[in-house]
C-alpha cells in the first residue's frame, strides 16, 4: 500500500510536502522519479522512503530497514537514539543508503535495484566515525563519506573499507555551532559542500562552500548561512538539515527540515521536524535560496498526486501497511493480522507506555488538528490508544474488562486523570487533537488533546481534555515528534480497526 501525504492542489502547494515527524530528508532523482529518505531513531521498521514525480506529491513505498538484519536496536535504545539522518543517493545503477545506528552499530551502508525493498543487509563502516555520512563519486570512482564535523574519508561503498586518515573539510561559518548534515555534490565546475550549522533548534541554518576538487580545500559562500529563520518569528523555524535536487524542468530545490511552532511565542511544535521543499537559485556560481512558506505557488511541470490511502484500516492485509512504526522491534509473536484476517492483535511485553519494551503499533501524526479511532476488544488484557512523544510524555486511553482509564505521563507526574465503567465487549477509544489559534498569549499551548470513547451510536463521550503542549519537543526535548497508535500492556488485545482523519474532513 502506499500511504501519501498530499499537499493542497490547485494553483498552490501545501509545505510541508511531507507533514509529521520526518526529519532529515535525504533525496536523490532517477530519471522522472524521486525517492526521499528520513530519520526514524528508536522506530522499527526504520528510514521510511517516499516516492514522488513532481517533488511535491509524496507517497511511502516502505520503510528501508524493515528486518531485524539490518536494523538492531537494542530494547534499552533511548528515545530519539537509533536511527540518525540517512543520505540517500542514485549511482551506477543502483541506490544507496547510508545510516547511523547512534545505537549500536554505527554508520552503515545499504544498496537497493528498486527503492521499494528490498535492501541490502548493511555494510558496516568501523572506519567511519561521526554521524550524518553522505556519498559522493567522483569522475576517477571514488567514494567519499563525509560526516557531521566536517571530516571526509575515501570508502569502498562494497566492503566498508576505509583508506587514510580522515581529513578535516570544514568547521562551518565562525561562532555556529554543530556543523553537520554534509552533503558534497558535483555542480557544473565546483563542488559544494552544502551544511547545517547552528544546532536543530532555533538557530538550525543552512550553509554551503566550494571547491574545484570533492577533498577540498573548500571557500564558504560570503552570503551564509543562505537559509536560516533564527531570530523571525516566521511560523516555520528550525529550518536546516538540507539536499539538493532538481526538478522535472532542470530548475533547482532543496528539501529540508522545519517545523511548525503553535500558541503563544515562542511557540511549542508537536509534529516533529517535517520536511518542506524551497526554490533555489544559482547567482554568480552560488546558490539563492527562495522564499519557504506554508503555501507556494505551485510548480509548472505536471502534478502527480499518488492515490490516496483510506483513512481506515481494516487490517485484512497480511502485512501491515508502512506507515506503522513500533517501539524498538516487531515481532510476528507479539504484533500480527494473521490471527484472524481484519484484525490486529498485539501480545502484551511491557506493563505501560512508560517501559522501552512495550507493544505498540502507531502512525505519525501528520495534521495539527486531527482525529484517530479504534475499536478495542481487551476481553483478554489490557491496551488502549495512545498518543505519544516518548517514554516519559504520552497520553493514553487504556480499555480492560469493564473499564477504561485515560492516563497522563508528564515527566514525573503519572496520573489517571478520568476513569468510567463500561458494558462487557468492544469499545471504540477516541482521542482528538485540535490546533489552539489564539497565538497572542504566550500562556497558549499548541493544542488541546480529548480523550475518550463513543456510545454505540457514536456519541462521543469526553473523558479528559489535556493540553498538548507537554506532549511538545520543547517540553520533552528529543529529535521526533507525536506517534498516535495502538498499545498492549497485559494479555494479548485486539483491534478491528483504526481510523486517522485529518479534522478538515
Ligand atoms: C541529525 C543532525 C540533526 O543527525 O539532528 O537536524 C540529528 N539535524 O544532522 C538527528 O536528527
Amino acid at each position: 500500500m502506499r500511504v501519501s501525504s498530499i499537499p493542497e492542489k490547485g494553483n498552490t502547494i501545501n509545505n510541508p510536502v511531507i507533514p509529521g515527524f520526518h526529519p532529515d530528508p535525504s533525496v536523490c532523482r532517477a530519471g522522472g522519479d524521486y525517492y526521499l529518505v528520513c530519520s526514524s531513531f528508536e522506530y522499527f521498521p526504520g528510514v521510511p522512503i517516499f516516492h514522488s514525480r513532481d517533488l511535491v506529491h509524496w507517497a511511502q513505498i516502505g520503510n528501508a530497514l524493515d528486518r531485524p538484519s539490518q536494523l538492531r536496536l537494542p530494547l534499552d535504545t533511548p528515545s530519539s537514539g537509533g536511527i540518525y539522518a540517512p543520505t540517500l543517493r542514485h549511482h551506477d545503477g543502483r541506490f544507496w543508503l547510508i545510516v547511523t545506528n547512534v545505537s549500536g552499530d554505527g554508520n552503515l551502508l545499504f544498496t537497493a535495484t528498486d527503492p521499494a525493498g528490498p535492501w541490502s543487509d548493511p555494510v558496516r563502516l568501523p572506519g567511519v566515525h561521526g554521524i550524518d555520512p553522505d556519498l559522493a563519486w567522483d569522475d576517477d570512482g571514488n567514494c567519499w563519506c563525509t560526516t557531521a564535523g566536517v571530516g571526509q574519508i575515501r570508502i569502498d561503498p562494497h566492503t566498508g573499507e576505509t583508506f587514510g586518515p580522515p581529513r578535516r573539510l570544514w568547521s562551518g561559518s565562525p561562532g555556529a555551532k554543530a556543523p553537520e548534515a554534509p552533503h558534497l555534490y558535483r555542480i557544473g565546475d565546483y563542488w559544494y559542500l552544502l551544511i547545517a550549522e547552528g544546532g536543530t533548534e532555533r538557530c538550525h541554518s543552512v550553509s554551503i562552500a566550494r571547491s574545484r576538487t570533492p577533498t577540498g580545500p573548500f571557500e564558504p559562500c560570503p552570503a551564509n548561512p543562505i537559509l536560516t529563520h533564527r531570530g523571525t518569528d516566521h511560523p516555520i523555524q528550525n529550518t536546516g538539515h538540507a539536499d539538493l535536487v532538481q526538478a522535472p524542468d532542470d530548475s533547482w530545490w532543496m528539501v529540508l527540515l522545519g517545523v511548525r511552532p503553535g500558541g503563544g511565542t515562542p511557540g511549542w511544535h508537536v509534529l516533529g521536524r517535517e520536511t518542506f521543499l524551497v526554490p533555489v537559485d544559482w547567482v554568480d556560481g552560488w546558490p539563492v535560496v527562495g522564499e519557504l512558506s506554508s503555501s507556494m505557488p505551485a510548480p509548472s511541470w505536471p502534478l502527480h498526486p499518488p492515490v490516496v490511502v483510506p483513512d481506515r484500516d481494516d487490517f485484512e492485509l497480511s502485512e501491515l501497511a508502512p506507515h506503522w512504526i513500533s517501539l524498538r522491534h516487531r515481532t510476528p509473536e507479539v504484533c500480527t493480522t494473521k490471527e484472524r484476517p481484519g484484525r490486529l492483535t498485539l501480545q502484551a511485553r511491557g506493563g505501560s507506555l512508560d517501559d522501552t519494551d512495550v507493544t505498540f503499533v502507531g502512525r505519525r501524526q501528520q495534521h495539527l488538528s486531527c482525529r484517530a479511532r479504534t475499536l478495542i476488544d481487551a476481553a483478554d488484557g489490557r491496551g488502549g490508544l495512545a498518543v505519544r512523544l516518548d517514554e516519559q510524555h504520552h497520553y493514553e486511553i487504556e480499555a480492560s474488562p469493564g473499564e477504561v482509564r485515560v492516563r497522563a505521563r508528564i515527566g514525573p507526574s503519572n496520573t489517571v486523570v478520568a476513569s468510567r465503567s463500561t458494558p462487557p465487549g468492544p469499545v471504540v477509544l477516541r482521542i482528538e487533537v485540535a490546533a489552539v489559534h489564539a497565538v497572542n498569549d504566550a500562556r497558549t499551548g499548541p493544542d488541546t488533546v480529548t480523550i475518550g470513547i463513543e456510545e454505540p451510536d457514536g456519541t462521543f463521550v469526553e473523558l479528559a481534555s489535556l493540553d498538548g503542549r507537554y506532549l511538545s519537543t520543547e517540553v520533552a526535548g528529543g529529535f521526533t515528534g507525536r506517534v498516535i497508535g495502538m498499545f498492549a500492556v497485559a494479555g494479548s488485545v485486539h483491534f478491528d480497526w483504526f481510523d486517522y482523519r485529518p479534522a478538515d474532513r
